[in-house]
This record gives C-alpha cells, structure tokens and sequence, in this order.
C-alpha cells in the first residue's frame, strides 16, 4: 500500500505554527509555473473533447487565456460537519470519535477541538450567503451521524434531522444544490466503544442503515449523495498511524479487515440509498484517489502511471471500482489479507452514478521500468515545494492526471472534483484583507490543469474548492488554514480573502482567469 510520504507524521503533530516563508514562496512558484506549462498532445489517450461552450462570457472572448470550461460546469465549495458545526452538545447530539480524540490531550495542535469550529450549526444562513457571493451553485457538506442516530443506530434524533432539512431548504432557496456526504469521519462514539469502530463488520452495517435513512428523509430534494469521504486518509491515519481519531496503531491483518469493512459499508450504503431514495437519487463516493503522475507525458510513462495508480488504490478505489482486490495486493498482504466472501465484493463494487475524487498532491511522479510492477517511482525532491500543510506537495497536473486515470482506467463517466484547495498563512491585514497571493496562484495553475482535462475529454462536471472557510484542520487544529474565507476564531466573523474574490469571477465567467 501506498505510505505517507516522510514528513506527513511530522505535519500531523505539528509545530504549532506552521508553516514559514520560505514554503509560501515555493508554492506560489511552483504554481504559476503549472500554468506556464503548455498543454501537451497526448498521442496515447486521445479521446473525443468536450464540447466548448458557446453561451459562456469566456468563450465570448472573455477569458484571458481561453480557458473555459463547458457550459453547466458546477462551481462548488466543499465543507465537513466535525471541522465547522461545533454546536457539540445542541439538540441531542451524540458524541463522536473526533469528540474523543480532540479532548485528549496532545493529539491536536494547541489542544484545539471541534467543540465551537465556526459555529456553522447557528450560521449556515450567514455562510449560505457567502456561497452564493462566490456564484458557486453547489455546496458539499456532510451530516454527522450521530446528530441522527445519537448513538450509531436505534431511534433516531428528529432534532438533528431538522438542522439539515433547514440546511437543504436554505441552499435550494438560494439556487446552491446540496451534495451531500454521509460520513467524514466523526463516528458516533457508541460504535468505536461497542464494534470497535471499523474493525467491526457491525459498522458497516450500521452505516447501511443510517444512509437509507438519510435517502428516505433528504432525497425529495438532495440529489447527489457521497458514501464515506477519503477511506484512505481514516483508515490509515485514523486505524494504522495513530494520528486521527480513534489513535489506534493496528497491525497489517487487523487494519486490513478495517479498511475492508469501510469498502463494505460504502457497497452497503449504496444499495440503502437505492433501495429508500427517490428513483432520480444520484450516488457516488469521495476517495482521496492517489494518483501516479507520468514525470514525462509519453505513452509509455503514461501507461506506466495508469499501472501505479491501479495498485496504489487497491484497497480501496480499485476494488470498490472494479470488484476485487489486486493479485499483487493480495499476494504483498499475505496472510494478512483481509476476509471477505465472493458476496462482499459484489456489495462492495455496486454500479455507481459518479465519482468524486479529492485531489491535492500527487502520490508520486512515475516512470516506465523494466521489472515486475511495470513501473517505477521517483522520490520527491527534498525541496519539492509544498503549502503550509507538509503533506501537500505541490503539482497542479495531479487534476489533470487524477481525471484522466478516472477516466482511463475505469471508464468513469461523470467525475467531480470534491475537494482540492490549498493551506496558506493567511494574515488579515488592518484593512481586513487577506492578500493570499500563493492560493490564487494555487488555482490558477491548479484549474488550467482541470480544464486541459475538460477539454482533452475527461468527464468532470464540477469541481468544489476546500474549503469555504478556514476550519478545524483535523490534527492541526486551527493554524491550518485552506478557507476562501478567513475567519477569526475570536469573533467568528468571516472576511473573503482575495482568493475569494479570484474564485467568484471565475465562477461567474466559467473559465480560468
Ligand atoms: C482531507 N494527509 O483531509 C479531508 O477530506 C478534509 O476534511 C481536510 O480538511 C482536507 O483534506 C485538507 O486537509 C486530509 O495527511 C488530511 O495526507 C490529511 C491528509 C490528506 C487529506
């Protein structure tokens, strides 16, 4: 399986300050050098392009660049329940495994919880209106399970169900359309304690049962519903790294049944959605896809990337996407290898509407080899230039490749970018700006990579940035900021940075600019 690159445990419990100088400068450079790069003709995945909007302002001659995307191309912004609710201990709600974990002392930087965030629960009308200032007309949000099911399953909690009926009603009355996701890891403690969280077969089960519910009771107006969100980041630094909640450090087999277990509740979740939500209930998931990048784009190299990034995800998009597990996974686990029934599989690989894939840095650049695997890595530069979270290494054409693997490998035919954005150091100036130069610079490369994709006909029908506002970044707690929106956790007003204003006008015009 694919490792945290070396510095990742350090950025998980980190200085808590981080961050400096010299990465801001890095990643700006790096960034704009993504969007000097001319698009290459690709001789070996040469497919029908997209067609080009003709409504748009941009293709109008509006887009400096001419880089727009087609018309109906979803602009989005992307939250999490744990990282901006807080509202903890309001309207019955359960306490989670992120509640746990952040009260522990020494597991998140300065100590910081969830337990206030942004205060989103009382402010989602406030922040409704910030999404619409960005003329994005989708919103990604997640529903904590225990606010629904206090205590995992049994009678569930109207109180909490009410919270995100008003938050549907609110985006729909204000033209954003809700995608919802079901899980972001604040598992409802109660599970963790009786199932041992994942580890349990039980869970999964339970998760079948709730995301029926939530179809049943949100799908007369939430169209697109994600499953679980990145199974690879809380399976492994939640269950084998010890660094998210629950802080276990399991062994090879036992984090193995784990992660086979949160593919089974994603297949499970699937058949509930279909089974209890309206016929036109549209469903997928979000996985955190690593992604081979090919160091030169040439057919070989390419093919050679294509061959990665299948065994790189073999326990999770691989196996979800094609409905089993790797030969060569299965051979490097051993007897390690999870338990599973020819039955699982099936439920695990239940035909899907789309796929959400969160992209930020690449899991390795690639080259062709002449040995078993068929291809191999190439180390990142120690002076690889990432944003302030040390795990982001920069590298604009990850989207591009991340589409076009989708697409390539496991003919997907409707992709969205569910989450991609960038961590900066983000300081309000006494005029209340932020002059977050490095995250434009950050989109701008970033999106002419998504529209080179677009255009070489990689099926994305949108793309929603992380996060709207800055917010509780797991492990690193609130010096980590990614938001359009600055906030000043004292007050809790929020203030757009220039980023903001960079995201709305490409929003509006439908092209990178
Ligand atoms: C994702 N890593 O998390 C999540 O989906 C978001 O909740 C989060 O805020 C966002 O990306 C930014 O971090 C990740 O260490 C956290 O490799 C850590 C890692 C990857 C993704």
């Amino acid at each position: 399986m694919s490792q945290l690159p070396s510095d990742v445990s350090a950025e998980l419990n980190p200085d808590p300050r981080p961050g400096n100088r010299r990465d801001f400068v890095k990643s700006a450079g790096l960034a704009a050098l993504g969007l000097a790069t001319t698009p290459l003709l690709l001789s070996s995945c040469d497919t029908k392009p997209a067609p080009v909007a003709e409504t748009q302002p941009a293709a109008a001659g509006g887009g400096a660049h001419g880089l727009s995307f087609p018309a109906g191309f979803l602009w989005g912004t992307a939250t999490a329940s744990y990282q901006v609710e807080g509202a903890v201990n309001v309207d019955g709600r359960g306490p989670s495994i992120w509640d746990t974990f952040s009260h522990t002392p020494g597991k998140i930087a300065n100590n910081d919880t969830g337990d206030v965030a942004c205060d989103f629960y009382h402010r989602y009308k406030e922040d409704t209106q910030l999404i619409k200032s960005l003329n994005a007309k989708a919103f990604r949000f997640s529903i904590a399970w225990s606010r629904i099911f206090p205590t995992g399953k049994g009678a569930p909690n109207q109180k909490g169900l009410d919270f995100y009926n008003r938050l549907v009603d609110e985006l729909l009355a204000n033209g954003i359309q809700p995608f919802a996701t079901l899980y972001h890891w604040d598992l409802p403690q109660a599970l963790q304690d009786q199932y041992k969280g994942w580890q349990g077969r039980e869970t999964a089960q339970a998760f079948g049962d709730y995301a029926g519910y939530m179809a049943e009771k949100l799908s007369d107006r939430v169209k697109h519903f994600f499953t679980l969100n990145e199974l690879w980041t809380f399976i492994q630094l939640g269950y084998g790294d010890g660094v998210f909640a629950p802080g276990l450090k399991l062994p090879p087999a036992e984090l193995n049944q784990a992660r086979h277990h949160a593919v089974l509740a994603h297949g499970l979740a699937v058949q509930a959605i279909r089974a209890h939500g309206r016929p036109d209930t549209r469903v997928g998931l979000a996985e955190n896809i690593k992604v081979a990048v090919p160091y030169i784009e040439t057919p070989e190299h390419i093919k050679a990337a294509e061959i990665a990034t299948r065994e790189f995800n073999a326990g999770y998009t691989t196996v979800i996407l094609e409905g089993k597990y790797t030969d060569t996974f299965l051979k490097n686990a051993g007897a390690n290898a999870p338990k599973f029934t020819a039955e699982d599989l099936k439920i695990i690989s239940s035909p899907l509407d789309f796929c959400g894939i969160n992209i930020y840095n690449p899991e390795a650049y690639v080259r062709a080899a002449d040995n078993a695997e068929g291809y191999e890595k190439i180390p990142f530069a120690k002076s690889h230039p990432t944003s302030t979270s040390k795990w982001e290494l920069l590298a604009p054409e990850v989207l591009y490749w991340g589409a076009r693997h989708m697409q390539n490998i496991w003919k997907v035919k409707e992709l969205y970018i569910t989450e991609n954005g960038c961590s900066g150091t983000d300081e309000l100036t006494p005029e209340n700006r932020v002059n977050d130069t490095d995250r434009v610079a950050f989109l701008r490369g970033y999106l002419s990579q998504l529209q080179r994709a677009v255009t070489d006909g990689a099926p994305v029908k949108g793309y929603f940035y992380w996060s709207l506002v800055d917010n509780f970044e797991w492990a690193s707690g609130y010096g980590i900021r990614f938001g359009l929106f600055y906030m000043d956790y004292k007050t809790l007003k929020r203030y757009p940075k220039a980023s903001a204003e960079y995201f709305r006008t490409m929003a509006q015009q439908n092209a990178v600019l």
